[in-house]
């Protein structure tokens, strides 16, 4: 407590006042937020944050050659889907959770799935709609009516084009993201693939062409671009600047993962060792995002119709991926009738209906709480505001502060086998380590932990039976700001770890 002014003693009779009248003494009052730490998020990105789970979609001509990699000699012609559908996808997509989809308007092959005005290799050359087709057109539009936010991924490497390797591409590649986001933006979120393996069609000249990663693209210039075009878009690549592969194509992020990195030297398609693990304290904020397929390839194949993952499989990879701190981008291809397949259909919903299970009801929300700091001991900072719900309020304690626990008191014994805490990312990531335990039998028990925390740590185990639970910061960079401190109950007996 430092009020020991008069000033100060009128403060304290109104935070009384408040506080019998049940009104939060305002935020912003007489005692000063906490400073941002670090490399902090933009607001775009800190929007991106909250997404946590969105789909891919990947069709072109591979879809019907049964390959992952077209050479770039694909006739257009075999570029015909029976029953397109992309009222379907998003719907699939919006039952499933996701918030946002994301489509490859053109992959390495080259084929682009609207009528762009720069080159021929598209479906102007196909008989889909009889060449008035554009299958990015009908999937923003039916994104955006499902409520999801629209993203597309134009792959740099171009096995069809001729001037692949020259400076003339890189012009083609940018006239492109100008066309696709004068046409069907806003975006929030593109991507750029770090894929090169060298030889493609090229116009014709089949051969192998290697590019100098570090420079060939000029990415500062297509970033600058983009952003001007798309203010506010989350670039992905390797090396961000909007968000990061995790670094694997598998589904997880590591258990200590900060979302701020060093960026110096890195490049997109160069191989990180450290990319899901990133840089504690590093110079800047690029959020990790996992990419994976729900079948064992991205573009759909019928011999892996009886491959798709399960829904248990994608609880597992939700709590490795947005479980850890990162964003899921789970990949759903359409096969040749244009539509997500029934079986991966079933699994999603399964997977949904594990999650709602699982997280319809915080058993924490408006339980009572203390706390051993609390910033300025004003409520506004208090560790109700980690029970709330509203990932904008926060518990915090004095700046000095690197350490400190708060205990919630529920009125039942509750029963409960997942925790969820969060940080106010907004002013940085800051915890290092921290631990839950429980209470039983008279006396505190251990429950679980973990190393970092970030925009939503997911901690699962044995169910245990409460009527407290206490959360300890045990090491933080700076203050500790926690916006959320929850609890849940996955459902069943066998509901899997
Ligand atoms: C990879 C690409 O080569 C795959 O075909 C796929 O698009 C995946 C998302 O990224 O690097």
């Amino acid at each position: 407590m430092r009020q020991g002014s008069a000033a100060g003693a009128v403060v304290g009779v109104c935070r009384l006042l408040a506080f019998v009248l049940c009104v939060p003494a305002a935020r912003g009052g007489e005692v000063e937020p906490p400073e941002p730490f670090g490399a902090c998020p933009t607001p775009a990105q800190l929007a991106w944050h909250e997404l946590e789970f969105y789909g891919f979609i990947h069709f072109t001509t591979n879809t019907f050659t049964n390959k992952e990699w077209g050479y770039g000699d694909e006739s257009p012609a075999i570029f015909n889907p029976s029953e397109l559908d992309a009222g379907q996808w998003a719907r699939v997509a919006k039952e499933a959770g996701m918030q946002g989809l994301i489509l490859t308007a053109k992959h390495h092959d080259g084929f682009c799935l609207w009528p762009s005005k720069f080159t021929t290799h598209s479906v102007t050359s196909s008989p889909y709609k009889g060449g008035h087709g554009d299958v990015v057109g009908e999937f923003a539009a039916a994104a955006r009516a499902a409520g999801l936010k629209v993203g597309l991924y134009l792959s740099p490497w171009d096995r069809n084009h001729a001037s692949y390797g020259t400076p003339e591409y890189v012009e083609y590649y940018r006239n492109q993201w100008r066309e696709l986001i004068g046409s069907y933006g806003p975006l929030f979120e593109v991507w750029f693939d770090g894929a090169n393996g060298g030889d493609g069609y090229y116009g014709g000249a089949r051969e192998t062409r290697r590019i100098e990663r570090s420079t060939y693209y000029r990415w500062n210039e297509t970033n600058a671009l983009l952003e001007e075009l798309n203010p506010g878009v989350v670039i992905f690549s390797d090396a961000g600047p909007g968000c990061r592969w995790v670094g694997n194509e598998s589904g997880f992020s590591d258990e200590t993962s900060w979302q701020t990195i060093n960026l110096a030297g890195m490049y997109p398609g160069t191989s990180h060792d450290h990319l899901a693990r990133g840089d504690k304290n590093g110079t800047h904020w690029v959020g990790v995002e996992v990419d994976v397929s729900i079948r064992p390839g991205w573009f759909w194949h019928e011999h892996e119709n009886d491959k798709v993952k399960t829904a248990e499989q994608l609880v597992e990879i939700y709590y490795q991926s947005v479980g850890r701190g990162a964003n899921l981008l789970l990949n759903v291809p359409p096969d040749r009738r244009g539509i997500i397949h029934e079986n991966d259909v079933a699994s999603l919903q399964g997977m949904k209906r594990i999650l709602d299970g699982t997280f319809a009801t915080d058993l924490l929300k408006g339980a009572k709480a203390t706390a051993e700091e609390i910033r300025g001991k004003d409520e506004a900072y208090g560790p109700v505001r980690a029970l709330d719900g509203d990932r904008k309020t926060y518990w915090a304690t004095d700046d000095a502060d690197r350490a400190s626990t708060m205990v919630v008191e529920l009125e039942n014994p509750t029963t409960l086998d997942v925790i969820r805490v969060r940080e106010a990312i907004e002013l940085g990531q800051r915890v290092e380590e921290f631990a839950v335990d429980f209470w039983s039998e008279g006396d505190w028990k251990p429950l679980t932990g973990g190393t970092t925390i970030g925009p939503s740590r997911l901690l699962r185990f044995d169910p245990v039976t409460t009527t407290k639970l206490r959360l300890r910061v045990i090491r933080s960079m700076a203050a500790p700001l926690i916006s959320e401190f929850a609890a849940f109950k996955r459902p069943g007996p066998g509901a899997i770890r």
